[in-house]
């Protein structure tokens, strides 16, 4: 016979304290200690934990009732009554009150933790029923994805409701957390802790260069009737924009990114630029060249932005293969001039030329784009002063380079007017430190200054 018992709200220290969460559902599977509800007083938020391992028959509560010592919470049947008892009535064993065994919804195998019924049930709505104006539903908190080993009971993530709502808000899986607080429960702390790590680490295995993605869990993307609000149009995206797209959002996602800013005065450097652009009329010798021959000199001075991450180890190179971003009709492209530190800057100049319009072609080969060690993305014949460029992956930085602008500069006596070339330095902060990005930017500030240094 069914061993059924009420598990009871215990002494609150207050009276009437409103039901905010209900933490489980009729059939659910619980542990003894694990929270049947929560409630919600103006000082604190608590749950009411099971008294014992069994499986909910009842649940005696609505959200909003307001409860006190006694109360009687839920109906439970103890787990050794649950384990003995036959799947169907016999006539030596009959069905017994309240809840008969056969009328409730079928067990689940085991129990979700408190967080993850609410969280994985937000998101069907818009996933499933289009029919749903997603903007007359409540706020759903991020969807939170379960292992089935973190669902096992002897996993069951050990937080306050606080705490499972916060780490809820950031996407956080509490199975993975370890606590720190008394007897392993988990703190808001250990939480913050956790994002952290996951930030410098990128993904959960350290495998920073492999893997599925790193598991965010971020909310579903908003579905918006655009056309409630006025006219609109469809314009599919090109394929470069689909493929570019995710590649950014990756790389964006994973890599901690640090942009350091600097200005180079190229005047002397501009000068040379135009006398040597009359001498070489058929060759079209832009800024950029000069940026590539400096990058490459950089990269030979501090060989960690010359590099890959791959898993724990660091992938030195000693080649000096450049992407540089090519905007197109259809989208982004970084295409890759090899071996640049072999070639003089009229040859850069004439291989930029081919590589720029063979993207803008659309005549790039996959091979074009590959092996690249340092990407330099220039906005300069367009306009701007300054921007945070996104790491070329599984590079470890990039250089954005702005628009020239005669500046007044202090050369120690007096402001005199010089040609300031802006420049922005992307890098991946698991690999690179400030100090260096800083070391970096005014090695070329310098070089581009002085272009005698690049002979060095
Ligand atoms: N400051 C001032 N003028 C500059 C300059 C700079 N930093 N860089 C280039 N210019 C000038 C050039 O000298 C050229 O002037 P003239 O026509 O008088 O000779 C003019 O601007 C146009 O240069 P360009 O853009 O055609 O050539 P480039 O070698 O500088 O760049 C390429 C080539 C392919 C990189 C460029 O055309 C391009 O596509 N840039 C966009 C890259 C991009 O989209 N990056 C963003 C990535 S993130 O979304």
């Amino acid at each position: 016979m069914a061993d059924i018992r009420e598990a009871k709200v215990p002494d609150l220290g207050t009276s009437d304290v409103p039901v905010i969460e209900l933490l489980v559902a009729v059939g659910d599977r619980v542990k003894k200690d694990q929270g049947l509800v929560t409630l919600e007083s103006d000082k604190a938020t608590m749950e009411v934990p099971s008294p014992f391992d069994g499986v909910v028959r009842e649940i005696k509560v609505k959200l909003g009732d307001e409860l006190s010592e006694g109360h009687v919470v839920a109906m439970i049947e103890v787990e050794g009554a649950v384990a003995a008892a036959p799947s169907a009535p016999s006539a030596a064993t009959p069905a017994p009150a309240p809840v008969p065994a056969p009328a409730a919804p079928a067990p689940k195998p085991v129990a979700a933790p408190a967080a993850a019924a609410p969280a994985q049930t937000a998101a069907a709505p818009l996933a499933t029923n289009p029919g749903v104006d997603p903007e007359a539903l409540p706020p759903s908190s991020p969807p939170i994805a379960f292992t089935a080993e973190s669902l096992l009971p002897g996993k069951l993530p050990h937080a306050s409701p606080s705490v499972r709502v916060f780490a809820r808000e950031l996407g956080v899986d509490l199975a993975k957390v370890q606590g720190s607080e008394r007897g392993g429960r988990i703190g808001k702390a250990d939480v913050q802790a956790f994002v952290k790590k996951a930030m410098t680490d990128g993904v959960p295995a350290s495998q920073p260069s492999s893997g599925a993605g790193g598991g965010l869990n971020l909310l579903p993307w908003p579905k918006v009737d655009f056309a409630k609000f006025g006219a609109v149009e469809l314009q599919p995206l090109s394929r470069i924009q689909k493929i570019s797209g995710q590649n950014l959002a990756r790389n964006w996602a994973m890599i901690p990114h640090v942009t350091q800013f600097d200005d180079a005065d190229i005047t002397e450097m501009e000068a040379f630029r135009k006398q040597l652009g009359e001498e070489s009329k058929d060759t079209k010798l832009t800024p950029l060249v000069f940026l590539i021959k400096a990058a490459v000199a950089a990269l030979k001075a501090f060989p960690k932005f010359n590099a890959s991450l791959d898993g724990d180890n660091l992938v030195l190179k000693q080649y000096f293969h450049i992407g540089i971003a090519v905007d197109t009709p259809d989208g982004l492209v970084v295409p890759v001039i090899r071996d640049c530190d072999k070639k003089g800057l009229l040859d850069l100049a004439r291989e930029l030329g081919e590589i720029s319009k063979k993207a803008r072609d659309k005549k790039l080969s996959p091979a074009d784009m590959q092996g690249g060690c340092f990407s330099i993305s220039s906005l300069g014949g367009i306009g701007g002063t300054a921007f945070t460029p996104i790491i070329n992956a599984p590079e470890v930085a990039i250089l954005g380079v702005s628009r020239s602008s005669i500046k007044p500069t202090w050369n120690g006596k007096e402001f005199a007017p010089r040609l300031m070339l802006p420049l922005s330095l992307s890098y991946d902060h698991r690999v690179i430190d400030g100090a260096d990005a800083a070391r970096f930017t005014s090695f070329m500030a310098k070089s581009l200054g002085d272009l005698r240094r690049l002979l060095l």
